[in-house]
């Protein structure tokens, strides 16, 4: 805290944006206790929110943000995936125990005999295991439409992450595979709740690709940033069939972080992760709550910022790089409409377009996902305009480096 309080010395707005996210998430995250006496003190909506904010305090700011029909079931949906990710994660289990945990979870989520002990890598995540019963019976208090949602989704998750516990992400299709059972799904899952509750059109349930996009770029996003913390609990999500062509070996990075060959990887992979935008950007304009719309935009523009942290940055290499906690606030606290976002896509794309390096082999790509994504944003329309328009902002940048 004290580091950010020094980093906002010279962003002032932003210091003046994490007091009030301070001050505003006063009431609610008033349990200081841990959640093993929480549990026992507290109703299990209360102790349901509590969790939420244990697991994920910025989230639980972000789900404030709901219209109220929608608190509830997108809290159990995230607390039912975190729990069901919990499994996944714990190396105890070996494969024969954890698959079939997987991939029947999802048949559990409304039952309140069901729980786990000492499963899970911290105390909050075991105690969502431990005192899972509450979240069962706070979602059976669910309307059943919502309960459908979020169990479809749960059982083609937990399916997805038991075909990939036997398997590496090697291919760019498994790749985006995988991002598409962890993280597409939510999406989809979030675009069936919206359209239940009334609060967007039930069309947005046909919007599959969009929807998938919206995880895949949050994750993707994630994936590139955890890339020092996978390496050193042993795991890696990066696919073979990018990071091979840039070293022998996953830990090559981290000894060479500043090498050609490690920047050139890195940048691929956000190279990679820049194709979901246009798809995010369409899915955010059809949003007409605004709301839901807050609810949907915050994450996407802190990856945005995130991605932008990272791309061409050695420090990925020894360490996780995450962005200011006065910037996180001040993008939480005014992003409130498209032309928010339009203003915070532009300014974190161009910070992408200083940072690239005119050497890096996919400079050309990148120039161009730029500027296609520059286009969209300019556009009212959610068509990208057919020819290579040579984008006036690119212009002057291409203009400048060529003189
Ligand atoms: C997520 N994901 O917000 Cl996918 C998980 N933070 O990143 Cl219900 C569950 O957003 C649900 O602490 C919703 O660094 C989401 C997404 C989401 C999606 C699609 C549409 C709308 C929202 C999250 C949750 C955490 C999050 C916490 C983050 C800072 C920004 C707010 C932090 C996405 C997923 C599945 C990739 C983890």
């Amino acid at each position: 805290m004290l580091k950010d309080i020094y980093a906002s010395v010279i962003h002032p707005r932003e210091l003046v944006a994490m007091l009030k996210v301070k001050l505003s998430s006063k009431e609610q995250n008033r349990h200081h206790e841990p959640l093993s006496k929480l549990a026992l003190q507290l109703s299990d909506k209360a102790f349901c929110y509590a969790s939420l904010n244990k697991v994920s305090r910025s989230f639980a700011l972000v789900i404030q943000q709901l219209p109220d029909k929608l608190k509830d079931p997108v809290c159990l949906f995230y607390l039912i995936l975190r729990a069901l990710d919990t499994l996944e994660d714990d190396m105890k289990f070996d494969t024969e125990e954890k698959l079939p945990l997987l991939r029947n979870f999802y048949q559990y989520i409304g039952d309140e005999k069901w729980y786990m002990k000492d499963v899970g890598d911290t105390h909050d995540y075991r105690m969502l295991l431990t005192h899972y019963p509450k979240i069962a019976r706070v979602f059976q208090t669910l309307d059943p439409a919502y309960q459908d949602v979020i169990s479809d989704i749960t059982k083609k998750m937990g399916n997805g992450m038991a075909d990939f516990s036997v398997k590496k992400v090697c291919t760019l299709e498994e790749y985006d595979q995988y991002c598409h059972y962890v993280a597409g799904l939510v999406g989809m899952g979030l675009s069936d709740l919206f359209a239940v509750s009334g609060y967007e059109n039930d069309a947005l349930r046909e919007e599959l690709r969009i929807s998938n996009s919206m995880g895949l770029f949050l994750q993707k996003t994630n994936i590139i940033r955890d890339y020092h913390e996978d390496l050193f609990l042993g795991r890696s999500f990066w696919p073979a069939e990018i990071w091979t062509q840039y070293a022998s070996h996953f830990d090559r990075f981290a000894n060479a972080p500043e090498s050609p060959d490690s920047l050139a990887c890195l940048n691929h992979l956000v190279l990679d992760t820049l194709r979901h935008i246009p798809d995010c950007i369409n899915y955010m304009r059809k949003l007409t709550n605004k709301q839901v719309f807050r609810f949907c935009a915050i994450p996407q523009v802190m990856a945005m910022a995130t991605l932008a942290e990272v791309y061409n940055n050695p420090k990925v290499f020894k360490g996780i790089v995450k962005i200011r906690k006065g910037l996180a606030s001040k993008l939480m606290l005014y992003t409130n409409d498209m032309n928010a976002v339009i203003k915070s896509f532009k300014r974190f794309m161009s910070i992408m377009i200083e940072k690239t390096n005119p050497n890096d082999p996919h400079f050309t790509q990148l120039q161009y996902q730029f500027n296609q994504i520059f286009q969209l944003l300019d556009s009212n329309s959610a068509v990208i305009t057919p020819e290579f328009k040579i984008h006036k902002h690119y212009e002057n940048t291409l203009m400048a480096e060529l003189k």
